[in-house]
């Protein structure tokens, strides 16, 4: 799907700020065809949980609602209206008046209602929007359902993070031409120094012409007709460290007059696993970084362009060059971002959870299978495809997404895993042949037992000796790590990234002793694991969990959250996050070439 844009033909006003908002009545009770009862003001984009000062609020279950007056621009006369809602957690339903114009489900991705019968220019509408943050068995991501003692329920994921809900990103009220350009895709099939090609194809309901424009604004090649290859001479490549753009002017004709431009950002570089290695552009890739959530104090997972802007100078401080979505696809807007910063990304579908050995990072919980019919099941399948396909049509045409993450820690030991994941994988491969895919594993699926691997391009592993495993006992840990990825190494020979690794660290605790929770034991943590990753070629990336410090459900494992952060909450640095910027500061060139490795 197109990410609005203003252009020659299209607008949009984004419908940012306060809204109306009431969490229930339930959507029997027809909540949008009033204004709403009891409303109280609210922010968007945000989480609605922390935004009052309301338990009521804060874990609330079900259908909450958002409504405000829109007044459609006179000046849209004879375009297509649309309301595209970029991201609503985790189902949403739009209504115009007393009509139901949207319904999507899946938290983290965009979709649109076309309102252009219902919206008259220079008129005003009732713009009502429903979510609901339930989760169950056959959602992506799963939950499940607590009832307490009184009949009140909790709505729990089965992962990591508290389940904030709302409307996390912006709402926006969009005009296009009514005959119009729908879909663009760009990918690079070679890039050499003195000549690259591209392919392109785009969707419209008529003709189509294009053109390759470079950072100065010059049309640099032109080209007709709805899908075709383009050569490039004398290439400006994107590259970890280099966000060099193109844009893909499309314009869509009638006759010899232009109806509709649509121009989207692309860069030119390849992508392959080749052996052992992750190359980009051929040169081998070393992934420094961090696993990240969406998440701070009061907006909770809503969007902000400072909070973006501040992340992204925190990743570069640290002489980081990547970092993976984790747990769910992020905010269009970082992506751009990390286009323009090269900065190099791992984009993960909202696939965690699938596992009932895990809870709260302790292992080995699992009373019954988790891929059956009563559990993870064909309806659980389905969610995921459709995740997959609206990852990738969202996330395609992003320089900075070099692999995709189609899951993380599922159950990937029973021999079911192999039945759920193969179509999955194949999916992903299908939609994007330009990119690697992977899924995140979790300690029990090992080199010699996990029943899924040899689907994916990539070893991703995420591993928590010294932690989970061997507390405060770094020599044990650095035993057991060792040995665990020369097993990897040797058993599969594919390139491997630690996708997680750390300790939960209370910001100002200090110890001479090696005690877990102080500053000292994360940074000495993090060192070993460096040691043994400099020790085996196979591997080819390190991302710390997590980036900062991030809120989750109330619990007995977790103190106001996780705290595994190298950054606090407040992203203020932790003693480790000195620790990675020197080390990370020494990899050679922009390209983030490996660290030289011991012998
Ligand atoms: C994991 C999960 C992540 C958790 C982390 C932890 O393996 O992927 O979501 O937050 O462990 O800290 O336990």
């Amino acid at each position: 799907m197109l990410k609005p844009q203003e252009s020659e033909t299209r607008d949009q006003r984004l419908l940012d700020g306060i809204w109306s908002f009431s969490a229930g009545p339930d959507i029997d009770a027809r909540p949008w065809t009033a204004p709403l009862e009891n409303a109280r003001d609210i922010a968007v984009p945000g989480s609605y949980n922390d935004q009052l000062a309301d338990d009521a609020v804060r874990m609330h279950v079900g259908w909450a609602w958002y409504q405000r007056e829109v007044r459609i621009p006179a000046s849209w006369h004879g375009q297509r209206i649309a309301v595209r809602v970029d991201a609503a957690a985790h189902e949403g339903r739009v209504f115009v008046g007393d009509e139901l114009v949207a319904q999507h489900v899946g938290g983290f991705t965009p979709f649109e209602a076309d309102i252009t019968d219902l919206a008259q220019p220079g008129q005003s509408v009732r713009l009502t929007i429903g979510v609901n943050n339930l989760l169950t068995n056959e959602t992506i991501p799963p939950g499940r359902i607590e009832t307490d003692a009184l009949g009140g329920v909790r709505n729990l994921g089965r992962f990591d993070f508290f389940n904030y809900a709302g409307l996390h990103r912006h709402v926006r009220l969009v005009a296009t031409p009514r005959q119009r350009i729908t879909d663009v895709t760009v990918a690079t099939t070679s890039a050499r120094a003195d000549e690259a090609t591209i392919s392109y194809r785009v969707e419209a309901d008529g003709p189509v012409r294009v053109a390759v424009v470079d950072a100065d604004g010059t049309d640099l090649v032109t080209a007709e007709g709805a899908a075709g290859n383009i050569a490039i001479p004398s290439p400006r490549l994107w590259a970890p460290g280099a966000g060099e753009l193109y844009e893909l002017r499309v314009e869509m004709l009638e006759g010899d007059s232009i109806v509709d431009v649509f121009r989207q950002s692309f860069g030119i570089r390849t992508v392959e696993v080749r052996g052992a290695e992750f190359l980009i552009n051929g040169e081998p890739f070393y992934f420094r970084g961090f696993g990240k959530h969406e998440d701070s104090n009061v907006r909770g997972r809503g969007h902000d362009d400072v909070l973006l802007v501040h992340d992204f100078a925190l990743l570069r401080w640290t002489n980081a060059n990547s970092f993976r979505t984790s747990h769910y696809p992020y905010a269009e807007e970082v992506l751009e971002h990390a286009d323009r910063a090269g900065i190099v990304v791992i984009d993960e579908t909202a696939a965690v959870g699938l596992n009932l050995a895990i809870g709260g990072g302790v292992h080995g919980l699992a009373t019954e299978a988790a891929f059956s019919d009563t559990m993870f099941n064909d309806r659980t399948q389905a969610a995921h495809a459709q995740g997959i396909r609206e990852l990738i049509a969202r996330d395609k045409n992003h320089p900075s997404v070099v692999l995709w993450s189609i899951a993380n820690e599922p159950e990937a030991v029973e021999p079911a895993a192999r039945d759920y994941f193969a179509p999955l994988a194949s999916l992903a491969r299908d939609l994007d042949p330009t990119r690697p895919v992977c899924y995140v594993g979790e300690g029990r699926a090992r080199f010699d037992t996990d029943a899924i691997v040899d689907l994916f391009d990539v070893v991703c592993l995420n591993r928590y000796y010294g932690w989970y495993v061997d507390n405060a006992n770094v020599a044990s840990a650095e035993a057991r790590l060792e040995s665990e990825l020369r097993g990897w190494a040797d058993a599969h020979g594919k390139p491997i990234i630690i996708t997680e690794y750390g300790a939960d660290t209370l910001a100002g605790l200090h110890s001479v002793f090696e005690q877990s929770w102080s500053e000292e034991y994360q940074a000495t943590l993090l060192d070993m694991y460096h040691r043994v990753f400099d020790r085996i070629d196979a591997v080819v990336g390190e991302q710390v969990w997590n980036f900062a410090d991030f809120q989750t459900s109330p619990g007995i494992v977790r103190v106001d959250g996780n705290k595994k952060g190298v950054f606090t909450r407040d992203r203020r640095p932790k003693q480790a996050a000195h620790l990675l910027r020197a080390r990370w500061s020494t990899a050679q060139g922009p390209s983030g070439a490996p660290q030289p490795k011991e012998s």
